[in-house]
């Protein structure tokens, strides 16, 4: 038994760019007064940029300060600095075992999909030359909520014609877990500090294929 597809988060799981969210958001909050460090960083792992900006402004006690227009100006500005900085990104920016892994699904007949929000992610996957790989990815500007809703998962599948239950879902953030738990799929989660995964792993140096085909004949 294999699953028929595995979909996959892609800031955190594919490549890492949330240093680079991190330093562009962390100019926009400096210029209006807010400051942010790492640690709040985590928690807009998975988020959209409207609702990461939401989270900001609460963080800085500024919920109310900005208007419908302003929030979208500094978002803008937001995603500028982001496209600016994804100008070095190239194929050694693919984190480890990913390619590999790729490659053996492709090998197995096992659908690709992902399910990220950016909606940078098709400039994304252009850059690090893995973009043939996946049979579909679920357009973020689609999915009106943001991770921990299933939307974005649900409609990775859908554009796969598969059954979530028959799937697999990978993510390095705690709101994609929940995600990815919240539609049936089987979730493997990156990282150390995840709940509810059904199995976690410490990177993606240990996301292989014999490892997610072990994974699903023993949960099934
Ligand atoms: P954009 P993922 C998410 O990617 C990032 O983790 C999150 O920090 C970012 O705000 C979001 O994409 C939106 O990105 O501004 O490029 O549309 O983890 O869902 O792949
Ligand atoms: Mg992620």
């Amino acid at each position: 038994m294999k699953p028929q597809a595995v979909v996959f988060d892609l800031d955190g799981v594919i490549t890492d760019t949330a240093h680079l969210h991190f330093q562009a958001w962390q100019r926009i909050a400096a210029d209006i007064g807010v400051e942010i460090d790492e640690v709040f960083n985590d928690s807009l792992k998975g988020i959209s940029r409207q609702e990461s900006l939401r989270r900001i402004l609460r963080h800085g006690g500024k919920a109310e300060a900005f208007g419908e227009q302003e929030c979208e100006a500094l978002a803008a500005r937001k995603n500028a600095l982001y496209v600016h900085s994804l100008r070095d990104l190239n194929v050694e920016s693919i984190l480890p075992g990913i390619r590999q892994l790729l490659c053996d699904l492709r090998a197995q007949q096992i659908g690709i999909g992902l399910a990220s929000v950016s909606l940078n992610a098709p400039t994304i996957l252009q850059a690090l030359e893995i973009a043939d790989f996946f049979d579909y990815c679920a357009d973020a500007e689609q999915v009106a909520r943001s991770k921990p809703d299933p939307a974005i998962f649900i409609a990775a599948c859908r554009g796969l014609g598969v059954q979530p239950e028959a799937c697999i879902g990978i993510e390095d953030a705690q709101a994609g877990i929940e995600a990815i738990n919240a539609c049936g799929m089987r979730s493997v989660g990156i990282g150390s500090s995840l709940t509810g995964a059904g199995l976690l792993l410490p990177t993606t140096e240990f996301l292989t294929w014999p490892c997610l085909s072990a994974f699903w004949q023993h949960d099934k």
